[in-house]
C-alpha cells in the first residue's frame, strides 16, 4: 500500500505521467556494472564516484570508506548494506545530534536514493563503517568494498586507500572530525 502511494506521488509530480509510470513498471533485472578510466562505476542507473578508504590509524581497530552515489534512473533505489573482506563488521553509518554533540549511528534501514538524487558518504558525515579490521588498509593500496542495492544488486568498488580520503590537493581536510570515534 505504501509503495502504491509513493508511485502515485511520483506519477503525479512528473510531467510525462504515463511514460514515467510505465518505466516504473517495466523495470528490468539486467545487472551489468562497468568502470571507465576516470573511476566512475555505473550499475543500472546508479553512478558511483569519489570512493576511497581511510588508512588504518595507529591502533584504531576501525576505519571508514566513502562514496558518492547518484541515481540517474527513473526509479528510487535503496542502499541496503556494504561488505568488505578487510573488516569483521561493515555497516552503514550516519551522523546524528545527541544533545549538542554529533555522534555516528547505524542507518539500519540503509539509505533510500530517490530518482535524481545524490547520496554522499564523506568524512564528517555518512560513512561506511569498517569495524575490527582483519586487514589494516595502508595508504596507496586498493581494497574492494561491495555495496548492495535493493534493485541494482551488488556492486564492488576498488577503493584507493588514503590517509586523507577525498581530500583535494592543497586543502587541510577541514571537513574531518578530529574527535570522531571510529
Ligand atoms: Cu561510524
Amino acid at each position: 500500500m505504501r509503495t502504491l502511494l509513493v508511485l502515485g506521488l511520483v506519477c503525479l509530480t512528473l510531467p510525462f505521467t504515463l511514460s514515467a509510470c510505465e518505466k516504473v513498471e517495466q523495470r528490468t533485472t539486467t545487472i551489468s556494472s562497468s568502470s571507465d578510466a576516470s573511476g566512475v562505476v555505473t550499475q543500472s542507473s546508479l553512478s558511483m564516484t569519489n570512493y576511497a578508504m581511510r588508512a588504518a590509524l595507529g591502533n584504531n581497530p576501525n576505519t571508514a570508506a566513502y562514496v558518492t552515489i547518484t541515481n540517474k534512473g527513473n526509479t528510487d533505489d535503496r542502499l541496503i548494506s556494504a561488505a568488505c573482506e578487510c573488516a569483521t563488521t561493515t555497516t552503514l553509518h550516519t551522523m546524528k545530534m545527541n544533545g549538542s554533540t554529533m555522534e555516528m549511528a547505524e542507518a539500519k534501514d540503509g539509505f533510500v536514493i530517490r530518482s535524481g538524487d545524490t547520496l554522499v558518504f564523506a568524512p564528517g558525515g555518512n560513512h561506511i563503517m569498517l569495524e575490527n579490521l582483519t586487514h589494516r588498509p595502508v595508504e596507496g593500496e586498493t581494497v574492494n568494498v561491495t555495496l548492495v542495492f535493493e534493485k541494482a544488486g551488488p556492486v564492488t568498488l576498488p577503493m584507493l586507500v588514503s590517509n586523507t580520503p577525498l581530500a583535494k590537493a592543497g586543502t587541510s581536510g577541514g571537513m574531518d572530525h578530529g574527535d570522531m570515534k571510529m
